[in-house]
């Protein structure tokens, strides 16, 4: 049994947003590859990027890899990971990011995110927007952001 003291309130939500996820339209692909919790800080006036977070699962038994990512809120968005190097906390591109079978990885800000640069309007708490990432085996998997406040450092809910 799970040591609930131990587990964000996010994760226990988990089974909630597996059963509301929507299906995807490519029959054999179906539900191969979910993403779930997906939010995103609220941005300041201005700013021209900002960063989306998530839970990927891959539940297929091969193997796929995140080739990239999409949204209509930015001009480009592409998959990041901040590493500690050399004592500084450095964010380097990751153009291709490998899903184990039957693996989860989620994205988070000291780790995978997905950078959206040339943000087209901030980012406004409440607010919630499509995402896209492309896979090379499950195809296109969109699953809706949700906006939390700004400075926010994990998922809280669905869509207020
Ligand atoms: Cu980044």
């Amino acid at each position: 049994m799970l040591n609930l003291l131990k587990y964000p309130a996010f994760l226990l939500a988990l089974p909630f947003v597996l059963l509301t996820a929507t299906p995807s339209l490519a029959a054999d692909t179906a539900a191969a590859v979910s993403i779930v919790q997906a939010w995103s800080p609220a941005t300041p006036p201005g700013a021209e990027t900002g960063a989306a977070y998530f839970t990927i699962n891959n539940r297929s038994g091969a193997a796929d890899v995140i080739l990239g990512a999409n949204s209509a809120v930015a001009t480009e968005a592409s998959v990041h990971e901040m590493k500690m190097a050399g004592g500084m906390m450095q964010m380097r591109a990751v153009p291709k990011l490998s899903l184990a079978p039957k693996a989860s990885v989620t994205f988070s800000p000291h780790g995978y995110h997905v950078m959206l640069t040339g943000l087209k309007k901030p980012l406004k708490e409440g607010d919630h927007f499509k995402l896209a990432l492309q896979l090379q085996h499950a195809g296109a998997v969109e699953v809706d952001v949700v906006v939390e406040g700004l400075g926010a450092s994990q998922f809280t809910g669905p869509a207020k």
